[in-house]
């Protein structure tokens, strides 16, 4: 016979916190956010930490490298996407760890024969101006000039005006050999007026710009996620097919901290894949998952996982449940693991952080899934919203949007993600092709996010998340409650001004 659970899963929305009592010091300025990214023994410090509890999802529409160094100075951590090529993919990383705070590499490159029409779809696409003019069109070929907007006039000249023409040429331009000191570098362009410095290697190769408008961001990055060297921390997505040849490349690349990114984590694959890494990187840090239960959790942490990631089907792009009829309500399915992983603490002494993955939707969902158990977060639509994704910005309609789309879809078809072993393809889809707003820098939106976190957090009387968990009260909410909850009974004036 079948086992039954005697309740409904539910997910975040279903649930508020009551509020505890507030002291005088319980105020924003005080909440701490860091929390383990790994397992660690009783009374010992975990070996990774996050100086926020946010990941972004692996994938191809969020988890890029420019994304990847925006989220590490902000305290979190990327999980590159795995669905690429594995040169690709240790390529990325490289590029993450080489990125030194305040020196970007160029992101906006093009061959001096392009034309004016192709700067401005450029601006369009990345929404930078500066534009680097490089001998072979590469971020790192030989610099031969730059394209900044006060080069050229839309309404003026012929679109099919070669960049050649009308480029600032790099013997007018002010640069910095490599090897040069941030402090250098903004002292440079402070003394010169300019409002991007870039860094040549000896041969004339294009390295980084240095911004002007980055000079207070770099002063104000005080959470930044760094390495003993001083680099970015950045991970990287793997399957259970391909991780030997995959994960010698991501190491060699630099990788801080793998994850298994699969569907459905309480697999046979895992295991061997946990047990390979384990014999071959025995310092190396894995993630596994994902799991919707105790039964799931248990699995995962004696096969040697290093943290746990919860959720399945509960992903905005995700349509698993619909297609393949399996998942569980995402705040019931956080609660099980998280008791389990408090009863696997109790008896063995090992600490397993766990990972809400998939289906925050309001930055409240942030805190319940913290609350709930959770030591840190996934999100996927969340960042693909911002200018750092790898994905287009478009004018849809009169509004920007960026794209988003799910690794089951049959545009990313990450077939080993749904792999259950059998043909290496992906037979049917389980997830979808979308748009979401565009939501500006990631930095804008992550500190406005964490800041309601943080205030929610005082709400409970909490300055730790380890204390949100000991003392969050949650309660159920009825349907016609949470119409309460929104704006009600009033005429609002936004929709009279329409
Ligand atoms: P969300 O933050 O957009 O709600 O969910 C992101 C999560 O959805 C990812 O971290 C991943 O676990 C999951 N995902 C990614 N692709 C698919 C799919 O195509 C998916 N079904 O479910």
């Amino acid at each position: 016979m079948a086992q039954f659970f005697n309740e409904p899963s539910r997910t975040f929305s279903e649930y508020l916190l009551v509020p505890g009592y507030t002291g005088p010091d319980c105020i924003p300025a005080n909440v701490d956010l860091s929390t383990p990214l790994v397992k660690f023994r009783k009374g010992e410090e975990p070996e990774l930490k996050l100086n926020i509890p946010m990941t972004s999802a692996i994938m191809q529409s969020v988890s890029g490298e420019r994304l990847a160094v925006a989220l590490a100075q902000e305290g979190g951590i990327s999980f590159i996407f795995g669905s690429q090529t594995a040169e690709n993919e240790a390529a990325m990383v490289a590029r993450v760890k080489a990125t030194k705070a305040g020196f970007v590499p160029s992101d906006s490159n093009v061959r001096p024969d392009q034309t004016l029409a192709d700067i401005v779809f450029l601006k369009e696409k990345t929404g930078h101006s500066t534009v680097a003019v490089t001998e072979d069109g590469t971020a790192a070929g030989k610099l031969l000039g730059i394209v900044t907007s006060r080069d050229y006039r839309v309404s003026r000249m012929d679109p099919a005006t070669p960049v050649s023409t009308f480029m600032t040429p790099v013997d007018k331009l002010i640069c910095a050999k490599e090897g040069v000191s941030l402090a250098e570098a903004n002292d440079i362009l402070w003394d010169n007026k300019l409002n991007q410095l870039p860094v040549l290697a000896e041969d004339g190769r294009l390295l980084y710009f240095v911004f002007r408008k980055d000079y207070d961001a770099h002063k104000s990055n005080p959470m930044e996620l760094l390495d003993s060297k001083k680099r970015y921390i950045v991970g990287a997505g793997i399957n259970t097919r391909d991780y030997e040849t995959r994960v010698p490349l991501l190491v060699e690349a630099g990788v801080d901290v793998l994850c298994i990114d699969s569907s459905e984590g309480y697999t046979a694959w895992q295991q061997r894949t946990l047990d390979w890494i384990h014999q071959n990187y025995p310092g190396m840090r894995v993630g596994a998952g994902n799991v919707v239960d105790a039964e799931g959790f248990r699995f995962l942490a004696k096969a040697g996982a290093d943290f746990i990631k919860v959720g399945i089907g509960g992903g905005s792009i995700c349509i698993t449940r619909e297609t393949k009829g399996i998942g569980r309500g995402q705040a019931t399915a956080v609660i099980e693991v998280a008791q389990a992983r408090n009863e696997f603490f109790k008896e063995t002494g090992e600490y397993i952080p766990i990972c809400s993955d998939g289906g925050i939707v309001y930055d409240y969902h942030m805190a319940l899934a913290l609350a709930m158990g959770a030591d840190f977060l996934m999100l996927g639509r969340y960042f693909s919203r911002f200018d750092e994704s790898p994905t287009d910005k478009l004018l849809v309609n009169g509004t920007y949007v960026k794209e988003y789309w799910g690794e089951g879809s049959n545009r990313a078809r990450n077939w080993q993600r749904y792999d259950l072993g059998g043909d290496k393809k992906l037979t049917f889809e389980e997830g979808v092709d979308s748009y979401v707003p565009y939501a500006g820098p990631l930095s804008d939106g992550v500190r406005q996010s964490l800041a309601k976190v943080r205030s929610t957090m005082c709400n409970v009387g909490a300055l730790t998340i380890k204390e949100l968990q000991d003392k969050a009260k949650l309660t159920l909410v009825s349907a016609t409650s949470i119409v309460e909850g929104g704006a009600h009974d009033v005429i609002l004036k936004s929709s009279v001004n329409k």
